[in-house]
């Protein structure tokens, strides 16, 4: 990333500096198991990706937000802000800083001493997460747009006395981006902020709780990008959102019954399995037989949700034991689960899926949302390049040629096809 790209356009479209520290730096993720578990209070375990979102920013006194992009396909954006601020037609990509201002308000306003003192900002933003990947780089221009109107009222996020702590940043991020109009949990948000360098981290749900898993030497997680885009502004948003609207209803469907029996509410699939353990047992034909009762299309669903739920439990046991293997299968097994009972896969995600196990990959599965988008495989370092060509040629330079034409000729075919990961640190300062 060119930092001092971002520090000059900004002296240039502002006529002054950014306010010290220059820069904010918020990374995107790959998630390595535990998917459409989130909103249903299960488990995920992703990594922060060295591709990330930057942000510099200087007050204003006039309530007014003054976005402008490094990038000129993102025009330069304004608002007036305030508690509730009306949303740009979907897909603007001020949206993503409307939602991280309206979501902040009552707390900033509240610690200026009233919504007269609430200072607002010129931003300049860039940055180099392939968009519309499930790479999150929606929920990075969202945390990196609140930390620099934390920044622009004083207000810094860490550990200690008067700081915004990060865990309490990310619960209200996660509700504020629903502003867009998805229905999604907090995994991005909170590993935006929370990441840490080298380690993945397992965030559960409800209240968010983190902690850090170290990766095992000697593997890398690869990212590779189907091409196919999935972009959530549009009518994958609604595909999108019927997971969360199906689990919803399995769980109202299910809350009588083991409700009464748990002797607790049960608000959502993740309240059936307090411990993320326990299918293995007489729950799930239990389960099973409610369901196939009062709302059988629900069955595949639920079972995704609470079988990844477990899969993430045993992936983090995987790794403290530096057993590779068995977490390659577990990956093997979400794919296999997100593309028959959640339906979220696709075929290009399939086809790169087979592709990367072909060339030697442990484990692969589809990342993020799914419905285009990335897959993430994990892959002995000392097989590296040799897996990097062998899906090269194999699916961009054979599959997507042969069957995708278009997309093999997209200009981000090569520049954003293949990210080898290095697991990196959650949103900080760039020292300039
Ligand atoms: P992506 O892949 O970035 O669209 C979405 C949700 C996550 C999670 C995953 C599926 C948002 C901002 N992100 O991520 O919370 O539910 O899908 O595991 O809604």
């Amino acid at each position: 990333m060119d930092y001092e790209l971002v520090r000059r356009a900004f002296r240039k479209q502002f006529s002054r500096d950014p306010q010290t520290p220059a820069l904010f730096r918020v990374p995107g993720r790959v998630n390595l198991i535990g998917e459409h578990t989130d909103y249903n209070g299960l488990p995920v375990l992703p990594v922060a990706l060295q591709k990330e979102v930057v942000v510099a920013v200087t007050s204003r006194d006039d309530m007014r937000v003054i976005m402008s992009n490094v990038d000129p396909r993102y025009e330069p954006r304004e608002f007036v802000a305030d508690e509730n601020i009306e949303a740009a037609p979907a897909g603007d990509w001020s949206n993503y800083c409307r939602a991280a201002v309206t979501g902040l308000w009552q707390y900033v306003s509240r610690r200026a001493g009233g919504r007269a003192q609430v200072k607002c900002m010129n931003v300049m933003t860039h940055g180099d997460i392939p968009v519309a990947a499930g790479l999150s780089s929606s929920s990075a221009l969202v945390v990196a747009c609140a930390l620099a109107f934390l920044h622009a009222n004083g207000i810094s996020v860490g550990n200690g006395k008067g700081r915004f702590d990060r865990i309490e940043l990310a619960e209200i991020l996660a509700r504020a981006e629903q502003y867009v109009g998805t229905r999604g949990g907090g995994m991005d948000q909170t590993v935006a902020l929370c990441a840490r360098k080298g380690a993945a981290l397992k965030i559960d749900f409800f209240p968010i709780r983190v902690a850090e898993v170290p990766l095992p030497r000697g593997y890398k997680f690869v990212v590779c990008n189907s091409m196919v885009r999935a972009e959530k502004s549009a009518h994958q948003r609604e595909l999108y959102n019927r997971g969360p609207q199906n689990c919803h209803a399995a769980a109202a469907v299910l809350a009588e019954e083991f409700g009464a029996e748990a002797n607790r509410p049960i608000r959502r699939l993740g309240d059936l399995m307090p411990q993320n353990r326990g299918l293995s047992g007489e729950v799930w034909p239990r389960i099973e037989r409610t369901l196939s009762r009062e709302a059988p299309a629900l069955v595949p669903f639920v079972r995704h949700v609470l079988q990844e739920g477990e899969r993430v439990e045993k992936a983090v046991e995987a790794l403290e034991a530096g057993n590779m293997q068995i977490f390659g299968t577990l990956m093997i097994e979400s794919h296999k689960s997100l593309r028959d009972d959640y339906g979220v896969s696709c075929p290009e995600l399939d086809a790169l899926v087979n592709v990367a196990l072909e060339a030697g990959a442990m484990g692969s599965r589809l990342t993020g949302a799914g419905f285009g988008g990335c897959t993430v495989s994990l892959v002995a370092e000392t097989d590296v390049s040799e897996f990097v060509s062998a899906v090269q040629s194999r699916y961009y330079g054979d599959y997507l040629a042969r069957h995708r034409p278009y997309l093999a000729a997209s200009p981000h075919a090569s520049a954003e096809s293949v990210i080898i990961c290095e697991p990196s640190a959650g949103a900080g300062t760039v020292a300039m």
